[in-house]
């Protein structure tokens, strides 16, 4: 026997949200799906309506989910999205036709970032010369100082990412074990200025499931990308995201009590405790001037470009 909605008791249920233990249709599914996004934003007084938001997409479920619920929510909302193309084979470009498709059907503009085309070198250089194996936390790194450098020359006022429940949960979870407590303070749902050349980031999905973006995103038909990138596989992210899965078999809402203890109780002690510490000097970086925790020294971000640049030269000068 099929169980009607629980909510609107019309229509055939065809998702059950075990944490909250709901039968919903696609409709009411939703609808609530979009409520909690504008809970989430209201709560942290996210956005205000004088907002230039720049939008990162990735062709992914989360991010093409934010960017259409932001745009059915708040219509007015002046919104770009932003993509970066890393130059992976075959997975880039696919990505970059989905981002293309959801900014049509958004009618937002699309800024596209390719590191090839501007920097000279793409994620494959860096896994034939200075990492050798995984590029991942080099690409993480770019990846996070090309949003913010692209949204702080166009004049945008906040970026948004698509990181969600599961993600959040992982990379806690990951924080507290390596006992990382500088970086457990800094992953928050709303992260303000701290620099005038750093540009306040938002989660607006941190309430919602990997599960959920991808029945919002198949619901509503938006273009998400079907191939992965050749370096996802095996990463330890995706080994923590199963564990707490198996976790979640046994304890339905397990992320949700996890990131409530975490946000309400624990991190509110955390910053009482390190309140009287000294805040870490900024400076500017000498190569891009941007803000960098590393004095008289080159930020993150130019120093994997210097490398991966010079690394590239020495092997056109070993093969000329
Ligand atoms: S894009 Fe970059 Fe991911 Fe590919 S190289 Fe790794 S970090 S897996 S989200
Ligand atoms: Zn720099």
């Amino acid at each position: 026997m099929t169980s009607k909605c629980r909510r609107c008791g019309l229509n055939r249920a065809e998702i059950y949200l075990a944490h909250s233990n709901l039968n919903l249709c696609p409709d009411c599914f939703s609808l609530l799906t979009e409520r909690k996004v504008k809970n989430t934003i209201e709560s942290y007084k996210m956005i205000s309506k004088d907002d230039k938001l720049g939008v990162a997409v990735s062709g992914g479920k989360d991010s093409s989910s934010l960017a259409f619920i932001l745009s059915n929510l708040y219509d007015k909302l002046d919104m770009t999205l932003i993509y970066i193309d890393l130059g992976v084979p075959e997975y880039s470009k696919h990505c970059l036709e989905k981002v293309e498709d959801l900014a049509k059907i958004l009618g937002k503009d699309l800024v596209v970032y390719s590191l090839e085309d501007k920097m000279g070198f793409t994620i494959m250089d860096l896994k034939k010369t200075i990492y050798g194996r995984k590029p991942c936390s080099a690409c993480g790194a770019i990846k996070r100082y090309l949003f913010n450098k692209i949204a702080y020359d166009f004049g945008l006022t906040k970026i948004a990412t698509g990181h969600n429940l599961d993600d959040t949960v992982e990379a806690l979870f990951n924080f507290y074990i390596e006992g990382n407590v500088k970086s457990l303070v800094r992953l928050k749902p709303y992260l303000p200025k701290t620099h005038p050349k750093i540009v306040p980031k938002i989660k607006p999905l941190i309430g919602l499931t990997d599960m959920e973006c991808l029945f919002y995103a198949s619901y509503k038909g938006l273009p998400i990308r079907t191939l992965e990138c050749q370096f996802s596989k095996g990463s330890r992210s995706i080994r923590r995201k199963e564990i707490l899965n198996m976790i979640v078999e046994k304890i339905p809402n397990f992320k949700h009590a996890f990131i409530n203890s975490h946000y309400k109780r624990i991190l509110p002690l955390i910053e009482q405790a390190l309140k009287n510490q000294e805040m870490p000097e900024i400076y500017d970086c000498p190569l891009c001037g941007m803000p960098t925790s590393l004095k008289d020294a080159p930020c993150h971000f130019c120093k994997i470009v210097s490398l991966v640049k010079g690394e590239l030269e020495n092997k056109r000068m070993y093969a000329s």
